[in-house]
This record gives structure tokens, sequence and C-alpha cells, in this order.
């Protein structure tokens, strides 16, 4: 009961020692959620996977979903609306296939959904959708975010009011194939192959206050490790792959990001949103499934941790979101997560 219309799902409290445990949405397949707190309420945007009959390879060609739907939650606990579909590819003018992770955000009262997909060159754009309201629909602009490329867009929203896209990923989210500036449609399908030098760095640019178009060229997030050197592109256990996410604690920055291969979620600290972030830790040990896809968010009190897996199907490509509290020491630092598998 899921598409057009606005279902709910019963679900166990946080309280219960099976919550954990349990998908937040079961009524179709969900990935990748972006959980964003809007007018009091906990709205999470998130990939709509579906059995595209496509094969298994690096590219992530078995990842070709076609449309959004919004969900929302009082908080954490509570019964989960489906807002029905708000966005699907045949109405985004300039894509071709692969509708991936999004994300959104709001200013001056529009909500912008955020997302990646390929264009009918097959090169990976971030393109963007606007709507009046949190749960969409959401139209989207003509053409793909100038200047934008790659995957996963997460835009960070700083206290002052500023906002900046953060985004990219290695292998199938090409970023490799941008190394020298200009899309290289015949470059490596992993990443530099260069076990000894810097690895690929996550994107940021600055959004304009439109939210529409970036105010600047998009520019690395150097990942550091503790004595200040950039992280290697072979050290595939702490090295970005795709996933970004930033929040703010207690007035330092934290980037997160799957290291892909490796299946973990990781964090790096900065005290500036373009850091450089150093290299902290493990947030999110593996999950059932390839890829590990998260967001964090304060609400009512708490910080939460939203991320997926496979329980429903034990199928890569058909995901479920989970969520669970995230905790901090005194020191800053997130307690690593073990996730029931
Ligand atoms: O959902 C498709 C892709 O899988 C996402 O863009 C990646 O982050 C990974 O979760």
């Amino acid at each position: 009961a899921a598409a057009g219309g606005c279902a709910t799902a019963q679900r166990a409290t946080p309280a219960d020692p099976q919550f954990l445990n349990q998908p937040l949405i079961s009524s179709i397949y969900t990935a990748d959620p972006s959980a964003h707190v809007f007018n009091g309420r906990i709205y999470l945007y998130p990939s709509h996977d579906i059995e595209a009959g496509v094969p298994e390879d690096d590219l992530g060609s078995h990842f070709a979903m076609r449309d959004y739907h919004v969900f929302s939650m009082e908080r954490v606990g509570t019964e989960v609306s489906d807002h029905g579909v708000v966005l699907r590819l045949e109405d985004i003018p300039w894509a071709g296939r692969q509708l991936w992770a999004p994300d959104a955000a709001y200013k001056d009262g529009k909500y912008f959904l955020y997302f990646p997909a390929k264009d009918k060159q097959d090169i990976f754009r971030i393109g963007v959708a606007v709507s009046d309201r949190a749960e969409g629909p959401f139209k989207a602009e003509p053409e793909p975010i100038n200047g934008s490329f790659s995957i996963d867009p997460a835009v960070f929203t700083d206290t002052d009011g500023q906002s900046y896209m953060i985004f990219g990923g290695i292998w199938g989210g090409q970023l490799q194939r941008w190394a020298t500036g200009t899309y290289e449609q015949n470059g490596s399908v992993t990443d530099l192959k260069q076990p000894d030098k810097p690895a690929l760095m996550p994107k940021i640019a600055r959004m304009n206050a439109d939210m529409l178009t970036f105010a600047e060229a998009p520019r690395d997030l150097s990942i550091v490790d503790e004595a200040g050197k950039p992280l290697l592109g072979g050290d595939s256990d702490r090295r970005f792959f795709e996933g970004s996410w930033m929040h703010k604690y207690q007035g330092r920055y934290y980037l997160s990001y799957s290291t892909g291969d490796t299946h973990r979620l990781v964090y790096a600290v900065a005290d500036n949103p373009y850091g450089p972030f150093t290299y902290q830790g493990v947030l999110l040990e593996p999950v059932q499934g390839w890829t590990n896809h998260h967001s964090i968010v304060e609400h009512d009190g708490k910080w939460w941790l939203f991320y997926h897996d496979t329980q429903l199907s034990g199928k890569t490509h058909l995901r479920n979101v989970k969520v669970t509290e995230l905790n901090y020491n005194p020191d800053g630092s997130i307690r690593t997560i073990k996730p029931m598998r």
C-alpha cells in the first residue's frame, strides 16, 4: 500500500530489544536514508530500490532505481508515513537512468530534493527538484546543477544559515573519472589505481542563496591521518568511497562516509566545513549487504543514525532502512555501533 498514497506502518518502540533489528519500512525497499527534522517532524529521503533485472557489476548497474518516495514520523518509534512517489525518472528532463542516493534541504519556504542520476550520456550528474512542502511532490529543474558530477549529494546547512553540498563516490560513482577535471569516458571503473598516492577525496561546494546553483567550483575535502597526512588510495579500511554526511556537534564538523569495499561507516572531524578532516574511527561496522550508507540527525534530545541493510530480501540491491541511537563519548568521539546481522 505504498505508491501514491499515505501508508503507515506500526513498529516497536526504541525501548523494545528488537527495535534495532527491525526495518523501518517494509512496504517497499528503501536505502540510503537522508534524515532531516522539518517543522519538528523527522523526514526521510531514501533511495527506492527495485528489482530491475540488471545483472550485478562493479559499476552498480543493478541499482537501477526509477523514483523517490518521502517518509516521515513524529519521532523515532512512532508510525512511519509513506507520502508516496514524489519524483519520477521520466519527469526529470535531463536524466537517463539510476536515481541514486538523494538528500534534501530547506530555505525560505522551499524544500529542495538533491539527487544523482546518469544523464543521457551515462555520466552521473546531480540534479535538484523543488517543492513547497517537505513531503513533496517535487518538480525537477530542467538541467542538472552546473558544475556537478558523480553521486551522493549531502547538503549541510551550518548554524549561520550557509549551505554546502558534499558529494562524490568512486567506482560506479565515477569520481575517479573526473581526476583531471574533465570526464574520461574510458577511465578506471574502480579508483585511481595508485595505492601509495593520496586517495580521492569527497568534494564540497558552497551553495548560492537560491539553493539551485553552486557558488564556487567544487573543492576537495581533505581527509588526513593523525599525523596530518592525506589518507592513501590503498588504505581501503579508512579512505573515502561514497555516501558522505556532514553534521555539527559541540561546534565541530563531523564528516562521515562509507569505505565501500570494506563496508564500514567511518568519520573524521574538523574545525570548519572545508577541513582538513582528521580521521577518527569507525561509526558503524559492516551491515548485511555490500553497501553501507547513512545520515545523522538530532531529534527529541537524542542523536540518531539512519542506515540500511538487506534483512528483508537478502539481496544487496534490495535494501531496507533502519535507525539506531548514536552516542558520543565526553571527548566528542562517537561510540562504534555494531549492527545486528
Ligand atoms: O543506492 C545506490 C548507491 O549505493 C548509493 O548512491 C551509494 O551510496 C550506495 O549506497
